[in-house]
């Protein structure tokens, strides 16, 4: 195993560090603190060929300004809560709005765009960078001293491993994910509508309008969102079925999870052969297909577009906060949040 480290930028006189972990089959991510942001991904196809597979920038300025979170880390609560007031312990929290009357991934402060302090370390097989912050009471809205960690580990298996941990003086909320976009094809030479997608779950998520979970659970079956045997994503893009018309002509839905960290969600690019297992112990994932991905930015010399990549946003469901049937999000003063998702890449 390998790490190279780099200064990426400075933000407000910080400065903000850079990670490459590559392992021993020529796998690298490249990380940096701010946002715990994933630049890059390089794995091979099946011709050898090592190239990168998620969007992303090379430099600072475009992640602060023009990014719809590429590589984030998200938090205290993924997803959108509306209305955008949270009780706990019976007082009465106001989050900030920032996408119309919604609170999305952590307000307009969230963790996405915070400078984290980082470290990392190198074993035979596998590195790893540490990333840990202090919220503090009242930051975006949320009562409690958070003390939360990110770390992300590079195995000579492939296999990049996310875990969180968190704890807080004070009764809170924490659900995080990572807001990685993917495309498996290499240098997004394509976009994800012929990307195979398989996902154990028998029920998603109805939204509103709002992109809001109504509460409603629908099962799957006869629907473009049994992703049980397998569906290329493409299907959801071109149906009349009102769940993918709403959110753009695609998904942006959490799908509940039959099972836990038995190989759950696996992601296919047939022509390059390269292949994503997925394995989580939270209870659900937001597919997020790129509906409103734009041509306004260029990644690395290539036009963002519509569907150039997609999310696989483990978490606990959006909205938990108002909807008291899902799982809760809620933690308790002084005790441990934990959560583990293995993204392992291999060939078909
Ligand atoms: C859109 O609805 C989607 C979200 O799910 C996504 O996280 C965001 O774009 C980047 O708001």
């Amino acid at each position: 195993m390998k790490i190279e480290m780099g200064i990426f930028g400075d933000i407000n006189g910080e400065q903000v560090k850079s990670y490459t972990l590559i392992n021993d089959q020529n796998m690298k991510m490249t990380c940096i603190d701010y946002g715990c942001i994933i630049t890059r991904i390089d794995v091979s196809d099946k011709e050898g060929n090592v190239e990168n597979i998620v969007l992303g920038f090379d430099d600072l300025e475009d992640y602060v300004h023009s990014s719809p979170y590429f590589g984030a880390v998200i938090g205290r609560v993924a997803g959108r809560i509306s209305p955008p007031t949270i009780g706990i312990e019976g007082i009465t929290y106001k989050l900030p709005q920032n996408e119309g009357q919604n609170h999305l991934h952590g307000g307009p402060y969230g963790f996405h765009n915070v400078v984290w302090k980082s470290s990392s370390c190198e074993g035979i097989d596998q590195a790893s960078v540490i990333f840990t912050y202090m919220s503090s009471d009242g930051e975006a809205g949320y009562p409690g001293n958070l003390e939360v960690s990110v770390i992300y580990t590079l195995t000579n298996n492939n296999e990049l491993i996310i875990t969180y941990h968190g704890t807080s003086d004070k009764s809170t909320l924490l659900n995080m994910t990572n807001h990685t976009y993917f495309n498996l094809s290499g240098n997004l030479k394509e976009d994800i509508l012929q990307h195979e997608l398989t996902i154990k779950s028998d029920q998603f998520l109805e939204l509103d309008q709002f992109l809001l979970p109504t509460g409603n659970l629908i099962d799957v079956e006869h629907t473009p969102f049994d992703f049980r045997a397998g569906k290329q994503i493409i299907e959801g893009t071109k149906t009349a079925y009102q769940q993918n018309k709403i959110v753009g002509n695609g998904y942006d839905h959490p799908f509940l999870l039959n099972e836990n960290n038995k190989k759950e969600i696996c992601l296919i690019h047939y022509s390059s052969g390269r292949k994503m297992i997925v394995e989580t112990d939270e209870p659900s994932v937001v597919l997020y297909t790129g509906n409103m991905l734009q041509n306004n930015i260029q990644l690395r010399g290539i036009p963002c577009k519509k569907h150039l990549g997609l999310c696989l946003e483990t978490q606990h469901p959006p909205n938990a906060i108002h909807n008291k049937h899902f799982p809760s999000i809620y933690l308790e003063k002084n005790k441990e949040y934990h959560s583990r998702t293995c993204f392992t890449f291999t060939l078909t």
